[in-house]
């Protein structure tokens, strides 16, 4: 496939002989579920409720629809749904279909759904209601553009278009494919908050293990019921063990539309939640909702925290009223993944974001001039293994950057390895603010604020100054009325904060912009605030 880049053929053999790849299309593992536990609950949402063999059928069907249409090997679909049940039937009806799924997520708009049609090159755009955005509206839009979009198809209210439920009653055959499962199998996008957003191609053999080397490690079993309390779209509910590490294992998974502590603890204990994944904020607020809500999350017995940075402080006070069984997990949607690991004492777990998944994921942390640092000295990492991308869908230039010559892919993250091989981030390579000769690394400050308690939110960025190059600016959610910054500078001198590092200025809002799976936006708040 054009755009593509395979893994080379030495790291493949070795990755298939050491058992990491199994040779698996990433759509068996609904086909063993099916065949292991039909009768299992697979997935729940607010008004459906699949077994196994259920889930198993209408992904049969939905094939068999999107075969009648035309779409099969060679095509791409975007996809956008929210989360609920048709989310799963319309990936794996896609990988039945032998179509590459190209995953956005319910919070993406036209801008990036228009690059992601672009590279993909889609026929076809799966879109799902919501009152409080008009997903048809942007799906149309996107068709009037010069491109090869030619179906659109609409879970709800599909007007002149193709209803998704019609589809579904397709009662064609299913295609019977062999994918070659050294190719993609589904197309991620990258999480990045700065630059165009990246299509991420993951192939069968490195996503099945993705997922299923997951789920062994956070020791997921089939009395698990892992809640989707991010968008299903993302690589860390999606696989991480997530839903498809979950569907390995015959759990049941319950997506969740709604992530706000009030819905999210009603759904928990509904159906017995044991085991979910979240971003920091969300997982602080859920933390702090435990002094006001009345129902708790008391069947939670994993709770994962990734996506951004948790503060030390924060890790403490989630397990000691969450749950104890707190896991950092520093991923990417381009593949390495690190997780401490369950039974890790609290100083681990507070204070690191956990170890690699995989022995053969091979890490270099490296100096602004490429080499390596020693252990305990933070610098950028750089990884190759089993499960991460050799490089973007179709971005020839950004491959050149982003990959070494031998096939490390430059995270930008800045971190530090301990002995242990334990991992801490530290912040991202980029995100500084350069003021007055100084650089200040943008996440130590923020951790600092967020220790303070009547601070919700916090980021750090920098904002042109005449005098000093940038100043720094801490855009900063408050809980209650805000905290002025003489206050704010003695909290940061009590914790022994250098004076060059301290906010110049302090931005009260409501809320700070985010990403599509919630993390803070820098790159939307600097233009709000330089604006
Ligand atoms: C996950 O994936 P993406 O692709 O949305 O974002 C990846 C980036 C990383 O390069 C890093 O900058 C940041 O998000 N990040 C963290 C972190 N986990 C991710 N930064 C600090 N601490 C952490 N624990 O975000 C993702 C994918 C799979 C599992 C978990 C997260």
């Amino acid at each position: 496939m054009s755009g593509f880049t395979p893994f080379p053929p030495d790291r493949a053999s070795h990755y298939r002989d050491s058992g990491y790849w199994a040779g698996r299309p990433l759509d068996e593992i609904l086909q063993t579920a099916a065949t292991q536990w039909p009768d299992r609950p697979a997935i729940i949402d607010d008004s459906a409720r699949f077994t196994y063999a259920e889930l198993d059928r209408r992904a049969d069907s939905a094939a068999a629809g999107l075969s009648a249409l035309g779409i099969g090997p060679g095509h791409s679909v975007l996809v956008q749904l929210p989360n609920n049940c048709q989310f799963a039937v319309a990936l794996f009806g896609l990988l039945r279909a032998g179509a590459l799924p190209v995953l956005c997520l319910p919070g993406h708009r036209d801008a990036e759904l228009a690059h992601f049609l672009d590279l993909s090159g889609a026929v076809g755009i799966i879109a799902g209601c919501d009152s409080a955005y008009d997903y048809r509206a942007m799906a149309e839009r996107l068709a009037q553009r010069p491109n090869q979009l030619r179906h659109i198809i609409i879970d709800g209210d599909a007007g002149p278009h193709i209803a998704w439920s019609r589809l579904c009653e397709g009662t064609g055959s299913t295609p019977q494919l062999q994918p070659d499962t050294s190719g993609p199998a589904l197309l991620l996008v990258s999480g990045g908050t700065t630059g165009a957003p990246k299509l991420i191609p993951r192939t069968h053999d490195d996503y099945v293990y993705n997922a299923t080397a997951s789920a062994a490690l956070c020791r997921l079993t089939s009395d698990d019921v892992y809640l989707v309390a991010l968008p299903a779209g993302h690589n860390f509910p999606l696989a991480c063990p997530g839903l498809l590490g979950a569907m390995s294992v015959g759990a049941t998974v319950v997506f969740g539309r709604d992530p706000s502590p009030e819905a999210a603890f009603a759904t928990i204990a509904r159906h017995r939640v044991t085991a979910t994944a979240l971003v920091p904020a969300l997982a602080r607020l859920w933390a702090h909702a435990c002094d006001w809500e009345e129902q708790l999350p008391a069947t939670l017995r994993l709770l994962q925290v990734g996506g951004a940075k948790l503060a030390a402080d924060d890790a403490e006070h989630i397990r000691s009223v969450l749950t104890p069984r707190l896991q950092q997990v520093f991923g990417m949607a381009e593949g390495l993944l690190c997780y401490t690991r369950i039974g890790d004492p609290p100083e681990i777990v507070d204070h690191t974001q956990g170890k690699p998944l995989a022995d053969d994921d091979e890490l270099r942390i490296v100096d602004d001039a490429g080499a390596p640092v020693p252990d305990g000295e933070p610098g950028e990492l750089l990884v190759r293994g089993p499960y991460t991308i050799n490089g973007y869908f179709r971005a020839e230039a950004e491959n050149q950057r982003s990959f070494t010559p031998d096939g490390f892919y430059r995270s930008g993250d800045k971190v530090r390895r301990f002995a242990n091989g334990y991992l801490e981030v530290t912040g991202r390579v980029k995100d500084v603010i350069l003021r007055g000769g100084e650089t200040v690394a943008a996440l130590d400050l923020e951790s600092h604020l967020l220790a303070h308690p009547r601070i919700a939110a916090v980021a750090a960025i920098g904002l042109p100054d005449p005098y000093l190059g940038e100043k720094i600016c801490a855009a900063i959610v408050f809980r209650g009325s805000p905290v002025a910054l003489p206050e704010i500078n003695e909290h940061l001198d009590a914790r022994g904060v250098a004076v060059h590092c301290r906010p110049d200025m302090i931005a009260p809002m409501p809320a700070l912009p985010t990403t599509a799976v919630g993390k803070v936006d820098k790159r939307s708040l600097a233009a709000q605030l330089s604006g």
